[in-house]
Parts: C-alpha cells; structure tokens; sequence
C-alpha cells in the first residue's frame, strides 16, 4: 500500500516534471521588426495620411502563448516624429523600460531610431497596443495582442475558431498635429466627434459631394470588413476597444454574444445583444452562427455616451457559403440608445470574476485615494483636473528622473489625495472653474494595498458629465463597485462593494455623474500612468502617476534616453 503509493508520488513527479519540460521548452521567442511609416490610407474610403505598421492600420496581430517573449524592433520611419508603443494590459512585471510610455518610462524615438521592445506575455487573454505619445494614437498606429494558454491549461468554455479579432475605432480626417494644436490652443478649440468608424480599419465616409480623388466611395480599401462564418458553429471573437474619443456598443444582427473574457480574465458568462466597449477595453464573445444561413448579416458599432455626430461602422457578418461581400437585405438595426446610461451601469455591473477562477481581493485596503474628475480652465486653456491638479508632463520620463535623484525634474510634493467632499457639487457648474497645474505623483508603500474611487461630476457645460474609460500601467485591478451621485465614504464601502467576486481588469469606465471603485496591490516596481483612455483628455492633463518600489528597479537602457537631461547620461 505504502509501496504502491511511493510508487505513483514518483509518476506524478516524472509526470509533473515532463510537463514542466513540454512548457519550457514551448515558450517561444517572437522576434518581428516593424517600420514605421507614414502611408496615404483610404480607410473610410477618404485619403488621409495614417500610420502604418510595415504598411498596416491596424497594426499586424501579435499572437503568442502564456509564457512567450515579445521582441518588437520599432524602425522610426515616420521622417518628421518621434514614437514611442505601449503594450496595453501587459503589465511589464519586471520589465518596467519597456511600457512604451513617452514623458514616464522613456524618451520617444525620434526618425531614424530602433527601440526593442522586449517583454513577456505571462497571461492569457486578449490585449492590445498602441502609440503612447501625443495623440499619435488616433492616426491608426495600434493592433491587437492576443495570448493562447499553454498546453496542459485548459478554458472554462468552448468555441470550434479563435481566428478572429475585431478592432473598433473612431477615425478623424484632420491630422494629428491639428488636433494637438486645436486642444491646446488659446481659445480653446474643440476636435469634435470623429468622421467615421471602423471596424478592422474599414468605414464608410459618405463621399457623395466630394472629389473622387480625395473620397472614392468605390476604393477597394475601404470595403467593409467581412467575417465569414460556417453555419453551427461557434467562434471565438477578440474585441478591442482603440477609440481616441467614442465610447461604443457593438452588435451583431439577430445573434447574441456571450461574454467570457475581459482585459485578460475570465468573466462569469452572460448574453448580451449589445456589448458596450470603452476605449483601452479587450472582450472575448463567443457567437454561435445559428441563424438562418441562406444570408448575411449586419455587424455594427454605435457612438455611445455622447451625442452621436458619427454614423455606425458597418462590417458584414458572412454565413458560407454566400459571396463574403453580399450585403445583408435589412435595414442595419438601431444601436441602443446613446443616453441610456442605465444600461451601461448594467452591462458594468454585470462583468464579474468566472467561478473558479476568482483571485479574491484583500479585504481591506492600506491607502485611499479619491480622485475628484473635474473639466477646469488653467490660463485661460481647457484641461481635466484630479482633485483640482491637471498633469503636465515633465519632459524628462518621470523613471529615469527617478533612478537619478534628480528632483528638479518634477514637482516633489505629493498629489492630493482626496477633494473637499463637502463643499464640491457634482451637479453643478463651478462658479470659479480655474485649476492649478503640477507634475506631481503618488508615492506608494511597496506590496501596499491601494484603493482608487474615481468621482464624476459636472463639466464646465450645464447637465453634462462625461463618461471616461480610466486605465491602469503595469497592475490590473478589482473592480469594487460602481455606484450614482457622489461616493460615501461609509455607506458605499459597506452596500456597494463587491469583494466576492470582482472582476480584475486595466480599463474600467466612469460613468456619468457616477462613481468607479478600484483596489489594486503595488506590487510592481517602476512609476506607472493611470489616465483617461481618452486622447484629447489625457493631452489636458487627465492623468496621474503612481510610483511603488522604484528603488528595485535597474538603471535605465541608452536607448530609452534622449531627451531633456538624459541627454548628460547618452553615451557616445
Ligand atoms: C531579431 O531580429 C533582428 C532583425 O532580424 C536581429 O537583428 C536580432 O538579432 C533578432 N534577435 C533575436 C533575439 O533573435
Ligand atoms: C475610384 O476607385 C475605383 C476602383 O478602385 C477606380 O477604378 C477609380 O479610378 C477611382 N477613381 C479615382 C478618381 O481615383
Ligand atoms: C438571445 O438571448 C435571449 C436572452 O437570453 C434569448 O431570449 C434569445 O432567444 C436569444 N436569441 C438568439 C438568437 O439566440
Ligand atoms: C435621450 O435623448 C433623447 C433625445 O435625443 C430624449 O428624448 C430622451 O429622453 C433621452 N433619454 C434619457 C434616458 O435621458
Ligand atoms: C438595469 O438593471 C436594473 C436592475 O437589474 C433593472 O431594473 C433595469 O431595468 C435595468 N435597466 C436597463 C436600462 O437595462
Ligand atoms: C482664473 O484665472 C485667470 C487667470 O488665468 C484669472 O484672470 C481669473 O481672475 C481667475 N478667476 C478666478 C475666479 O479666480
Ligand atoms: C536625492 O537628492 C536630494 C537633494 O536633491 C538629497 O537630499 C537626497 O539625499 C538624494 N537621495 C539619494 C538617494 O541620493
Ligand atoms: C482650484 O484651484 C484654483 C487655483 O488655485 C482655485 O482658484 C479654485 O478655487 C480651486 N478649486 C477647487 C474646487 O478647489
Ligand atoms: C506582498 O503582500 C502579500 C500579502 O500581504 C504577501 O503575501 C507577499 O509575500 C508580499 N510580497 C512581497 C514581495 O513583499
Ligand atoms: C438641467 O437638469 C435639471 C434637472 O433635470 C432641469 O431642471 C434643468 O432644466 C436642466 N437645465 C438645462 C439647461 O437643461
Ligand atoms: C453617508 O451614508 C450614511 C448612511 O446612509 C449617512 O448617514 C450619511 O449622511 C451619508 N453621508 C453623506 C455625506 O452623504
Ligand atoms: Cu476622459
């Protein structure tokens, strides 16, 4: 007995040590090399310059399994600027020079530079990349990142295709330069809602009064994307939300989707006909093609959040094996009402951790910071204040400052952590709307237990509160709770958190007028953003840092130096 039992302790040994081999010696190196360039795109079927990964907008997918390293040489071909790529919900344990963030882990690289990127995809899921620097994001230089489990794991759920991602975007016919220029101008000029959106890069801009050469409604490019799909079975789709700027729902005609997976985790499944996705969020639904197959299908992203000026995205959903570019014969269905913030609670409410594979939260958290989001004016310019403090980048990245004691850099004392609860309406439009401006950061106990409650309140216009998709580097967070009206400290903590079984994520929205309740441990060592996922709003100063650890963290690589005093560090 004891013998035979000695005897399966050494198989499952051999066993457990053979598999350790297998996974050792799958995790793979993925080396890519990337120009970056400028290309004239007809992506809504209006010619734009857009930026391009060796020629792509989107960006080619990079797909990986759990433990693999990501190599990524980014050739600055863009002639004229500089760029910098953040892996958006790689959270860089370790790693912290390579979150690809200008101004916080390195100096952008200018035309004619290489950066290497490299990093390990340690968990499986569904992530994303983009541009990190000014509003380059919104010019198309983004992509998906999508993570497979490892042999020997296995998914809570089941699906015949996981070939198919879905980048959904908002797409602007000014440049990027017009935009920064307009935001920070004095007046202050507002960008307006963007031109069209695309799904997988492709819209559908109405060309009817304009010159052929500039906006052909018959350009190849600008076919809408089609999904072609074989009758009874289920897929797999991967879902990034890459806005600049809308807030978007996304449906399929006549077909539910089934949500199993949010910014790398699994969801407790429901079924929705609408998704509801904000900028910097990734989703995984399952769709089964159980519809009649003898036609297509609409698929379809709305403007959401704020008053519509945009058409919908339109791509077609295929059943084989009709012609892939048949339209469907139905009118395209509605999208949910764009006010009909309700629902949106609900859907967030709804996103919570798969059973059996919650990570419980610590009951408790060491710190508290309440974060006041306020629209405000600053010398006469629009901004976004945190407690009254709208971020200004130093110019020199915030880590490198960090590991050289150089406290000139950014502003030493620390960023306010709370608001005068009292006295602030949220409703209301402030009589006196200035702010103060700072560089200031958050200074975290290492390992610590932090809570983050994101408070909304009214804009500098009469009954108005934004939604704002708020995003966390290099740590993923609970979500504890989202709640109306203005957070309370007391009873809000007891009623309305969920500390069962919260969903972890990067990317969470605030809702209008709304609160959004947060726990993450800062564990990783490094100085990370936390920002609105909003382009326009982070360049108005919607952001703040959050240092933890950063003693342990090694000296900076020449290639992320460059700029302002690092230039004394380059060697030749
Ligand atoms: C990755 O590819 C580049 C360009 O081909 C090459 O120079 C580099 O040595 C490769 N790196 C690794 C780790 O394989
Ligand atoms: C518009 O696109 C069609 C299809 O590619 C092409 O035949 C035509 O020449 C284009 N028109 C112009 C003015 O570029
Ligand atoms: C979609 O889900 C709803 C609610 O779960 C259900 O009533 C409906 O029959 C489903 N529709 C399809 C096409 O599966
Ligand atoms: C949404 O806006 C419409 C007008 O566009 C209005 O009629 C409706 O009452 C609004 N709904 C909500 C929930 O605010
Ligand atoms: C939101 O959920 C509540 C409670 O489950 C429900 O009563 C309400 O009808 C839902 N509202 C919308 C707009 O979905
Ligand atoms: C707001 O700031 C501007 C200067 O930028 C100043 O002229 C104005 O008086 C300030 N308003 C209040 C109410 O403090
Ligand atoms: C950092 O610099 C400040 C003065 O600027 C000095 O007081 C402090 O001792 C320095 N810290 C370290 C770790 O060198
Ligand atoms: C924000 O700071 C400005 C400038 O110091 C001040 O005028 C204003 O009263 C402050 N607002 C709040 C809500 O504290
Ligand atoms: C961080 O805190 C957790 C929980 O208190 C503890 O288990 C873990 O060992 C700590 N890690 C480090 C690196 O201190
Ligand atoms: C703002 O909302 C309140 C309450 O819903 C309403 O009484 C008021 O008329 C609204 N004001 C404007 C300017 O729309
Ligand atoms: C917070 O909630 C408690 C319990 O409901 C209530 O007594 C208290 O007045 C509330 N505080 C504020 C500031 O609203
Ligand atoms: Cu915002």
């Amino acid at each position: 007995m004891v013998e035979s039992r000695k005897s399966l302790t050494m198989i499952f040994l051999a066993l457990k040590f053979f598999f350790m081999i297998i996974s050792l010696s799958e995790a793979r190196v993925h080396n890519y090399t990337w120009e970056i360039t400028y290309q004239f795109k007809s992506q809504d079927c209006y010619k734009k310059l857009a930026i391009a990964i060796n020629g792509m907008t989107p960006g080619p997918v990079i797909s990986a399994t759990e433990g693999d390293t990501i190599i990524v040489n980014v050739i600055n071909r863009l002639i004229m600027e500089n760029v910098a790529i953040h892996w958006h919900g790689i959270r860089q344990i370790g790693t912290p020079w390579m979150d690809g963030t200008d101004s916080v882990t390195q100096c952008a690289t200018l035309p004619g530079d290489t950066f290497t990127y490299q990093f390990v995809v340690d968990r499986a899921g569904t992530y994303m990349y983009h541009s990190h620097y000014g509003v380059q994001k919104e010019t198309g230089l983004y992509g998906l990142i999508k993570v497979t489990v490892p042999p020997g794991k296995s998914e809570p759920f089941k699906y015949d295709d996981d070939r198919h991602s879905i980048v959904l975007s908002d797409w602007y016919h000014s440049s990027s330069y017009a935009e920064a220029t307009k935001l920070t101008s004095l007046p202050f000029v507002w960008i307006g809602e963007p031109q069209s959106l695309l799904i997988n890069g492709r819209g559908k801009y109405d060309c009817s009064n304009l010159n052929a050469n500039v906006c052909n409604a018959t350009n190849p490019e600008c076919l809408p994307y089609s999904l072609t799909v074989v009758p009874g079975k289920t897929y797999r789709l991967r879902i990034g939300g890459l806005t600049s700027l809308s807030a978007l729902s996304f449906q399929i005609e006549g077909h539910n989707m089934t949500v199993v997976e949010a910014d790398g985790h699994y969801v407790e499944p429901f079924v929705t006909q609408n998704l509801y996705i904000y900028s910097g969020e990734t989703y995984s639904v399952l769709v089964t093609a159980n519809q009649a197959s003898s036609r297509n299908y609409w698929m379809s992203t709305n403007v959401v959040g704020r008053k519509p000026a945009t058409p919908p995205g339109l791509a077609i959903f295929n059943y084989y094996p009709n012609h892939f570019h048949k339209l469907p014969p139905t009118t395209l269905p509605p999208g949910p009402a764009w006010n009909d913030t309700r629902a949106r609670i609900n859907q967030s409410l709804a996103i919570k951790a798969r059973q059996g594979f919650i990570q419980s939260p610590p009951s408790t958290a060491d710190k508290v910071i309440v974060l006041l989001n306020t629209q405000n004016t600053f010398e006469g310019r629009r901004r976004w204040s945190l407690n009254n403090v709208s971020h200004t980048l130093p110019h020199t990245p915030y880590l490198i400052a960090q590991k050289k004691n150089w406290t000139d850099v950014f502003d030493q004392t620390p960023a306010p952590e709370s608001y005068d609860f009292q006295n602030y309406d949220i409703y209301s439009v402030q009589g006196n709307t200035n702010t103060t401006s700072s560089s200031s950061i958050y200074r975290l106990k290492f390992n610590s237990t932090v809570d983050v409650i994101l408070q909304n309140a009214n804009t500098m216009n009469v009954n108005d509160s934004e939604t704002h998709p708020w995003h966390l580097h290099g740590h993923d967070f609970w979500v504890l709770g989202y709640g109306d009206g203005k957070f309370n400290m007391s009873s809000d903590i007891l009623e309305k958190y969920n500390l069962v079984d919260p969903i972890m994520k990067n990317t969470v929205p605030l809702h209008p007028y709304g609160w959004t309740a947060l726990r993450f441990r800062a564990d990783n060592p490094g100085i990370w953003l936390f920002h609105c996922h909003i382009e326009a709003h982070y360049l108005m100063g919607m952001l703040v840092l959050f240092e933890s650890g950063s003693e342990m963290v090694g000296e900076p690589p020449q290639q992320n130096m460059g700029c302002g005093r690092t230039k004394s560090l380059m060697k030749p």
